[in-house]
């Protein structure tokens, strides 16, 4: 075996449940107001297909993640904590969490801090990356579901591995992409895969 492995995971929507949290919290503040099911979404951003759907509800979503106490809500996705955590001690492989915080930054950056502590423990904080631009960040991997990723880099270091999102599922695949259906598909051999 050659070099080590270097893994970037995405928080929102991989590890930690953005879509679920949001449409929970939206629905509790606007009762009377319409909403998009998670089987209707499409396109990654959220206030954007609200805006479509009558353009006042676009700021009343940006409304709900902007608010205290929404990220450090949100529930981990089924397996990702499991999964980052055996990535981790897997030999010869590093991991980190490679998250774009909101503008906003109130509340935002802070939470999500405080949610690798509380989910994954306080050593994981070594592994948080916090950028607005991922094609920065050198890695082998970057598992994450935004279907684009852009930057500055025009050629980034990483493979992006597309992870299955209600937002993302009806894409037609632009090869040569891979995707990961879900924390219970075979991620490890994807990591296998770009290993010396
Ligand atoms: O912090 C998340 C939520 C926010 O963008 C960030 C995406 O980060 P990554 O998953 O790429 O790391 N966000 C913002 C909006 C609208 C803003 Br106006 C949105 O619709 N969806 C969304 O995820």
């Amino acid at each position: 075996s050659g070099k080590r492995l270097r893994v970037l995971v995405d928080m929102d929507g991989v590890l930690a449940d953005f879509e679920g949290g949001f449409l929970k919290k939206y629905r509790a503040r606007y009762p009377t107001e319409p909403y998009i099911t998670l089987e209707d979404r499409r396109g990654f951003w959220v206030s954007t297909q609200y805006g479509q759907l009558r353009s006042d509800l676009c700021e009343k979503a940006i409304s709900i993640w902007e608010s205290k106490g929404f990220f450090i809500d949100l529930d981990p996705l089924p397996g990702g904590v499991e999964a980052v955590k055996e990535m981790a001690e897997m030999n010869d492989t590093d991991v980190f969490i490679c998250t774009s915080p909101i503008k906003h930054y109130k509340h935002c950056p802070h939470e999500k801090y405080a949610w690798v502590e509380k989910h994954l423990g306080r050593d994981f904080l070594e592994q948080v990356i916090l950028t607005r631009d991922k094609t920065l960040i050198t890695g082998d991997l970057l598992i994450d579901d935004k279907p684009d990723i852009l930057g500055v880099e025009p050629n980034p270091a990483w493979e992006h591995i597309l992870f299955t999102a209600c937002h993302n599922k009806h894409l037609p695949l632009s090869l040569p992409q891979r995707r990961l259906l879900s924390w219970s598909d075979d991620w490890r051999a994807i990591l296998d895969s770009k290993r010396q």
